[in-house]
């Protein structure tokens, strides 16, 4: 499958939080993308802040690159802008299927699936073979309750949550995807230099 792994941009939010004076690279989408590289399927990583993409640039690409999964990573002041770019990507392909996760989750993911149609999927604490075991059982209902962390929708459409994410394993998790990175580590910027 074709996957865009990105943090959204901080477009409620100007200035300090809105530059990219203080863009890492993101670890838990590095994670995420080496464990669905390894399994053969299409990563490509974006960084809006960083590339400079405002929220119509975000979603041309994925809309002319046909996407198949959105996934998001989200802290709290990206929220609102998870919130844009999921529904404008759901409203513009549809089919597409958007997966949502980060530290934003913790405690109020069943809220959050609740309130906002256009989130198909969360993920609440740790998520590095969410998408992976999604992909491998084919988004099957069937399966949803085995997979840790995640909230999901049951067939009467009622929000179910399976409680905290655990990474069963962490000495088996590949090193971050460092070569998918939109631009060379070098581009991101250090905190106060
Ligand atoms: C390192 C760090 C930073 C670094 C680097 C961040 C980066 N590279 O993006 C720096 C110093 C830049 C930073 C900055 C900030 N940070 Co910070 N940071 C952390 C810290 C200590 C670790 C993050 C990390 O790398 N974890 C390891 C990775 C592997 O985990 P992860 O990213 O959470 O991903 C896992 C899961 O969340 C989940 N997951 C995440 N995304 C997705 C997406 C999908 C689709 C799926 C399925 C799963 C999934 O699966 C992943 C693998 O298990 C956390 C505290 C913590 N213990 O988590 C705070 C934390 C994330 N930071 C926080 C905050 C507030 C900030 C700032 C806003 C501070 C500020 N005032 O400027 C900025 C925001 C910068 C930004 N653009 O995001 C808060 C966020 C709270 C919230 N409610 O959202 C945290 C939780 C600390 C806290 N307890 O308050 N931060």
């Amino acid at each position: 499958m074709k996957i865009i792994l990105l943090k959204p941009n901080f477009s409620a939010h100007k200035g300090f939080l809105g530059s990219n004076y203080f863009v890492l690279p993101n670890i838990g989408i590095g994670i995420i993308a080496a464990i669905l590289s390894e399994e053969g399927h299409e990563v490509i990583i974006k960084d809006p802040v960083l590339e400079g993409m405002d929220l119509e640039d975000t979603v041309s690409f994925i809309v002319d690159n046909n996407i198949d999964i959105l996934g998001l990573t989200t802290v709290s002041m990206h929220y609102e802008g998870a919130i844009q770019l999921a529904r404008e990507v759901k409203r513009r392909r549809q089919g597409i299927i958007t997966i949502l996760g980060g530290p934003h989750f913790q405690g109020i993911g069943e809220e959050c699936l609740k309130k906002n149609s256009f989130f198909d999927y969360i993920c609440i604490g740790e998520g590095d073979y969410l998408i992976s075991e999604l992909i491998k059982c084919d988004f099957n209902i069937d399966c949803f309750s085995a997979i840790s962390g995640l909230v999901y929708r049951d067939a009467s459409g009622k929000v179910v949550s399976n409680g905290m994410g655990i990474t069963a394993d962490m000495d088996k998790l590949p090193l971050p995807d460092y070569d998918n990175y939109p631009l060379p580590l070098s581009a991101y910027t250090p905190c106060c230099e």
